[in-house]
């Protein structure tokens, strides 16, 4: 066949053919997508997030796991419980023996929870009172100090 002289003569349609080639191909390529919205979703800025101070706390059949000693002011609880039951917890300021703080709810098997709280210096227990955990010792006393007082004796 004498291609190759029509193929020269009408170079014109051929590249027009040749660009709708490429065209169905980009549009097929991109119909599985169907939108080019995913290309814009631009990386998370990174933001500087001023230093997290966590405090782990651990909970299961019946005890409450925690170091005794915690940074006072911002941290933030880090709560899992590692029990196959529910559980909850709150914090009681020692010296006034008031509830500073509690969960909003209980937490079931497996599950983890950060909460930012403010931790005043002094002495907390941390006790679980839900169905009679606490009778069963399911409660930790630790003490909550500015994190430069560390380190002295
Ligand atoms: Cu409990």
């Amino acid at each position: 066949m004498p291609t190759t002289i029509i193929s020269k003569r009408y170079a014109q349609p051929a590249f027009v053919s040749l660009f709708a080639t490429a065209a169905i191909f980009i549009s097929a390529c991109g119909g599985g997508g169907d939108s080019a919205s995913s290309d814009t979703t631009a990386a998370p800025p990174v933001v500087a997030e001023p230093e997290e101070v966590a405090v782990e706390i651990d909970l299961l059949e019946y005890v409450v796991e925690m170091n005794a000693v915690q940074p006072s002011g911002e941290v933030v609880l880090r709560i899992t419980n590692r029990g196959f039951e529910e559980h909850n917890l709150l914090f009681v300021f020692v010296e006034s023996d008031s509830t500073i703080w509690e969960t909003d709810s209980r937490l079931g098997p497996g599950e983890r929870r950060s909460v930012p709280l403010t931790l005043d210096p002094g002495a907390y227990k941390a006790v679980c009172d839900f169905s009679g955990h606490e009778g069963r010792g399911m409660f930790a006393e630790f003490v909550a100090r500015a994190p430069s007082a560390e380190s002295g004796t």
